[in-house]
């Protein structure tokens, strides 16, 4: 995959934007946060994209709109995840946007890129060596 511009790598909400967190206890459906609401069952909503620690759309989520990036997953504090952060978790995502979206092996959209299009309410689970391997996440048209 080549050709995904700079624009897009860098956007202009260059403030992140990811809404993340811990995912605990059980009143996660009552949550007005839809990372928490998605924990009863792949509630990744219209808009959305949303990036799984585990297979099948669980564990930690990490949800991002049309104008977010995440430039270092790394920054994506995460309890139960190894090393304590989204850093090189990814496993599987529900993209609900109009877009595709692209995640990178490394930082700040470096190194080898991998698209995300749009999958419907079904979790997309990342084989083989790409999986656990994302570190940044930016979206594309
Ligand atoms: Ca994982």
């Amino acid at each position: 995959m080549k050709g995904l511009p700079a624009l897009a790598r860098t956007g202009t909400a260059g403030v992140v934007v990811a809404s993340a967190v811990a995912l605990a206890g059980p009143d996660y459906a009552k949550s007005r946060h839809p990372a928490v609401r998605a924990m009863a069952g792949f509630a990744c909503h219209d808009g959305e994209l949303c990036l799984y620690q585990d297979w099948g759309g669980q564990g930690f989520m990490l949800v991002l709109r049309v104008g977010q990036h995440v430039n270092d997953l790394a920054t994506i504090k995460c309890r139960g995840c190894r090393g304590g952060t989204f850093d090189n978790q990814m496993t599987s995502f529900i993209n609900k946007t109009d877009r595709v979206w692209y995640w990178y092996y490394n930082a700040r959209g470096t190194g080898s890129q991998r698209p995300m299009g749009q999958t419907g309410n079904q979790p997309y689970n990342i084989s083989g060596p790409d999986n656990d391997q994302a570190s940044s996440v930016y979206w594309w048209r």
